[in-house]
């Protein structure tokens, strides 16, 4: 059957209005890949470790899940103007929506994004000035872009399209369903980047619905990993210049910290921390022997797990979900910058090529 996006699949969890002209570009129904190289090196018996690849929905990130949402609800409610704050993904994913509900009959939309500057990703920016959005940079980090679109959002005719919208994390909680489904049954451990720390809030109040409808017969542990440089909440307060090479998860201060804490407490899970090193380096094992290409901060979440096997927190038999959270195409420069390897030259000849190769 044709895949129409999760407001299509998920609507009965989702409270819109069943009169809503639906804003969706297909997002949701992302494989779930099975990853033996990283069960390999957690080094712990009989693991069954999955890769949530969140970076094939249509902007490359699972944020197009809270966006389906969050748009179809402010612009069916009559507001015109989409605004967020940014680390690169939420901004991409704000300005594709808008772009398609200028296509449906809201030709005022507008979209406009606050990132700080310097500090995002060239694809991510490339999509939100091919989809049309207002793009401001500021000289600021992602915490003070949020304190400003806040102040913004009062404006008459405005949405706040950050993760503080609880329809943003309505849509995304959906992820859970599906991980669900396409398991045939609930995960036993989660693991998660933590950033803003919505994500990690959307998937337990996903997984607690499941439970609580009797869909599946237990929740999983949540584990959540913020980069080292940028880990508030590992160190119990905020952090005034959060630093690394996980630029997406470059966030001192985060808008759900306190439901994020929550879904670790409840779930008996933690929130920790990776360094850049172990992101580097969870980064590169997911490409080289997963195929699969995902940016810098979703490494966090493989990251992460195969720092806690290594401190014996994963038990043998388990069944795991790492998220890889978005697209490792938007940020091909931290590709190339991390990896020894430089692509050979060569003249348009046989021999030429047989020499560089060194055959
Ligand atoms: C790839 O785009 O905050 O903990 O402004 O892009 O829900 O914030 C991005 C966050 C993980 C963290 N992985 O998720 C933004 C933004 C990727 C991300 C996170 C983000 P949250």
């Amino acid at each position: 059957m044709l895949w129409q996006g999760l407001i299509h699949k998920y609507q009965k969890y989702l409270n819109i209005d069943k009169n809503s002209k639906i804003i969706s570009i297909c997002e949701g129904n992302t494989p779930l890949i099975k990853a033996p190289a990283i069960e390999k090196i957690c080094g712990v018996k009989n693991l069954s470790v999955y890769l949530k690849f969140e970076g094939a929905n249509p902007s490359g990130s699972f944020k197009d899940r809270g966006m389906t949402v969050a748009i179809t609800k402010a612009i069916n409610s009559g507001l015109h103007t989409m605004v967020c704050a940014s680390t690169g993904n939420t901004s991409a994913s704000a300005a594709a929506y808008t772009a398609y509900a200028r296509s449906v009959g809201f030709e005022n939309a507008k979209c406009v994004v606050l990132i700080p500057d310097g500090y995002v990703a060239l694809g991510k920016l490339a999509q939100a000035i091919a989809y049309g959005s207002k793009i401001v940079q500021i000289n600021g980090n992602f915490d003070k872009a949020l304190d400003i679109v806040k102040e913004l959002s009062k404006e008459a005719g405005i949405a706040l399209v950050n993760s503080v919208n609880p329809d943003r994390i309505e849509g995304q909680k959906t992820a859970a369903f599906e991980v669900c489904e396409q398991l045939g049954k609930s995960p036993d451990i989660l693991s998660i980047p933590v950033g803003n720390a919505g994500n990690i809030t959307a998937y337990w109040k996903g997984f607690c619905e499941y439970f609580a409808e009797g869909s599946i017969n237990k929740k999983p542990q949540m584990i959540g990993f913020q980069a080292a440089g940028s880990a508030p909440i590992v160190l119990g307060k905020a952090v005034e210049n959060p630093e690394t090479i996980a630029t997406a998860i470059r966030i001192g201060n985060p808008a759900s910290w306190q439901s994020a804490v929550n879904a670790a407490k409840e779930s008996n899970g933690y929130i920790d921390a990776v360094t850049d090193e172990e992101i580097i380096s969870a980064y590169k094992l997911i490409h080289s022997s997963q195929g699969v290409c995902c940016e810098p901060a979703s490494a966090a979440s493989v990251a992460g797990l195969i720092k806690s096997a290594k401190l014996g927190k994963i038990p043998e038999n388990s069944t795991i979900i790492c998220i890889l959270t978005g697209n490792g195409l938007k940020d091909p420069e931290t590709a190339i910058k991390t990896n020894e390897f430089k692509p050979m030259k060569a003249e348009a000849n046989i021999d030429s090529v047989v020499k560089a190769l060194g055959l």
